[in-house]
């Protein structure tokens, strides 16, 4: 019997990821999608055409939402799993200050909402909940499972939300649940909105003459994160929900670099060495060769509260779970601006 697993949150990064890593260990796949108006599916394309659109299909999409008890409980009561992987989220920091009430709904109550379903159908169904290392807030690194929550956004004190309640409901009521405490994790299918790929974005744009005159507009250069790779991210997931017990545990590299530092690999890359001038709102990134202005700061994108430094201490997945990331930064920088050459080249 193949295993069933139900994905909230199948459109996004982790989403694609984690279908495919599934899919390769022979799960039938059940994703949950957003009714919008224009369809934009390119992540979940692939496998809907690989493994949908065949005479045996492993890989299910269903119309559903996260703040909507009754498609949730329709679904698990329809789709039977044996997990369930909530990555459902509004998941950019900055738009939770400018939504918190519709921010709070989805990554706080949505996650209450599917584990009362599992609690009255059946306890058995193991659920994994997508935590962040945003809950850390501004403790000192490096941040581990026994270290404080100092949350600081309506984002990251959503997901502390849903973080105890899943803890709660594994002990109130002997549910598998697990909490993966995920530190910053790219790829090329990364959003487009998140800083990194708005960085390899530029990169690639630019190095095909692309950008005609124009600068990548960023925020705060000097905050520090501990960047890895989806599809090693995704793995944790998994692992997580193979052990004997449930448990928390943080996935991250261990290694962390600031904002500037990426941007700076990542036109290396592409053989532009930036020289940065000015203090501030002013500083500016030019090409150390040619002097041509390609990054300025835009105050818009600073945040009301800032998470100023991320680096994670995975050494219990390591030991427990047998976890290790296999992508550096250098690595993940050549896959995102080698794909997005690809995209621009066409
Ligand atoms: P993402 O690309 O933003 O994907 C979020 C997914 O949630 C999308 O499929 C989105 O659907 C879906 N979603 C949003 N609101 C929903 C709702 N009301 N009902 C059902 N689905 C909804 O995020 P990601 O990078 O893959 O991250 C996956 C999860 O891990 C998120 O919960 C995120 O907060 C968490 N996390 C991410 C990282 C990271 O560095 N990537 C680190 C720690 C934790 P649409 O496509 O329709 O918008
Ligand atoms: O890429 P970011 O938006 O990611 P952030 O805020 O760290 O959140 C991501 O990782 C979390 C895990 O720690 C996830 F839970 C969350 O869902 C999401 O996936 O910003 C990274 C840093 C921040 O310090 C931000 O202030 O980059 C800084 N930054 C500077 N300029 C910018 C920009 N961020 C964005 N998005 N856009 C900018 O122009």
């Amino acid at each position: 019997m193949k295993k069933k697993a139900l994905i909230f949150g199948i459109t996004g990064q982790d989403g694609y990821y984690l279908s495919k890593f599934l899919l390769a260990k022979n799960y039938e796949v059940h994703g949950v999608k957003r009714k919008a108006s224009t369809v934009y599916s390119y992540r979940t394309d692939e496998l809907y055409e690989k493994f949908f659109l065949k005479s045996k299909p492993t890989f299910f999409l269903h119309y559903g939402d996260v703040t909507d008890s009754i498609s949730i409980l329709n679904l698990i009561k329809k789709i039977k799993p044996d997990e369930i992987y909530n990555l459902a989220a509004q998941s950019h920091v900055q738009v939770s200050f400018e939504m918190p009430d519709y921010s709070s709904n989805v990554d706080a109550l949505g996650t209450l909402r599917i584990l009362e379903v599992i609690k009255n159908l059946n306890r058995t169904i193991k659920f994994y909940q997508a935590s962040s290392s945003e809950m850390f807030g501004n403790i000192k690194p490096p941040q581990n499972e026994k270290s404080t929550f100092t949350p600081n956004s309506p984002y990251s004190i959503s997901k502390l939300y849903s973080y105890w309640i899943t803890r709660a409901y594994r002990d109130a009521y002997q549910m598998f649940t697990t909490n993966g405490i995920l530190f910053n994790h790219e790829s090329p299918l990364r959003g487009e909105t998140f800083v990194t790929k708005k960085i390899t974005q530029f990169v690639a744009k630019e190095k095909l003459n692309k950008n005609s005159s124009q600068v990548l507009s960023l925020g705060n250069l000097d905050s520090k994160r501990d960047w890895g790779h989806a599809k090693d991210y995704v793995r944790a997931m998994w692992l997580m929900m193979q052990q004997n017990k449930p448990d928390d545990f943080v996935i991250a590299t261990g290694t962390s670099h600031t904002v500037r530092k990426f941007v700076e690999l990542s036109f290396n890359f592409i053989g532009i060495k930036i020289s940065w001038k000015g203090k501030g709102i002013n500083e500016v990134g030019l090409n150390n060769k040619t002097g041509k202005k390609l990054i300025k700061i835009d105050k818009r994108l600073f945040r009301p509260n800032e998470v100023h430094y991320l680096k994670g201490d995975a050494s219990k997945a390591k030991k427990i779970l047998k976890w290790k990331p296999s992508i550096n930064i250098n690595k993940l920088i050549e896959e995102m601006i080698n794909f997005d050459l690809v995209k621009f080249k066409k």
